[in-house]
């Protein structure tokens, strides 16, 4: 009789020390990060990326320099929320074809899918992986600067570590804008039907791994209690979904452009 007791007091004590250990992890972190180009795609490009996680709210801010001026720069978290897969910032080895760029299909078996789009406002979801109309551009002396707090999947902020940020879009023969001389078109772009985009528009211009942050203790994902919380955002990710957005973005970039040129 006495031993029921016991247990069912220590039942709900335990609960209540999960709970307690579950916020804890989950509390107002903040930790900072080195965005650089790993790739050695000669960018020029290096952030500084500090991310603030208040349970499943992310604070994202990013300061960098070295961008191509007045143009957007599509910026993505990459990689999985799933701890077994384990994906990194790209080397200079991933240049399978020896062009000296590693492009965005040289890249992404190592730094894996969009997970998150870092768009200035509205989705952020990989469907907005090539939404250029609504990410960050690089003022006139190539200085880019992004802040947004971002509502995440429940239980996905604990989980941040797995990630790492991906910045593209470089100016590889110093003209100041995106062009086709330098580069040719983005094949990447093309593969998804969107014809007339510049491969300097999508190539990846800095990396940084979450799980290097230098300031701080990256999440722990010790609330690891279950994996249904995040599978909306891990399912979002691939190909189908992101592949008809990514195209129906470049095809508004490339309407934007033509008009820019025109006016
Ligand atoms: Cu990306």
């Amino acid at each position: 009789m006495r031993r029921t007791t016991k247990l069912a007091l220590a039942a709900p004590a335990a609960c209540a020390m999960l709970l307690a250990s579950a916020t804890g992890a989950m509390a107002d972190e903040s930790y900072t990060m080195k965005l650089t180009d790993t790739m050695g795609n000669k960018s020029g490009s290096t952030s500084t990326a500090t991310l603030t996680i208040d349970g499943d709210n992310l604070t994202v801010d990013i300061k960098g320099k070295g961008f191509t001026p007045n143009s957007p720069h599509a910026q993505h978290f990459h990689g999985s929320f799933t701890e077994a897969k384990k994906f990194m910032c790209p080397g200079p080895d991933q240049d399978k074809d020896g062009d000296g760029q590693v492009n965005v299909e040289e890249g992404v078996p190592m730094y894996g899918d969009v997970v998150l789009s870092l768009t200035t406002e509205g989705d952020t979801s990989p469907k907005s992986g090539l939404a250029i109309e609504r990410m960050p551009k690089a003022d006139a002396q190539g200085n880019l600067s992004y802040r947004r707090t971002i509502a995440l999947p429940a239980g996905a902020g604990a989980k941040l570590r797995n990630l790492h940020i991906v910045q593209h879009g470089l100016d590889a023969n110093g003209n100041d804008k995106y062009d086709m001389e330098a580069l040719g078109e983005s094949s990447f772009a093309k593969s998804l039907g969107v014809n007339g985009i510049p491969e300097e528009a999508t190539n990846p211009a800095t990396c940084g791994m979450v799980s290097a942050a230098s300031v701080g203790n990256p999440p722990s994902g010790g609330v690891d209690t279950g994996n249904g919380s995040t599978e909306g955002v891990e399912a979002a990710v691939p190909i189908g979904l992101g592949v008809v957005a990514l195209g129906a973005a470049g095809r508004a970039w490339m309407v934007r452009r033509r008009t820019g040129d025109e006016s």
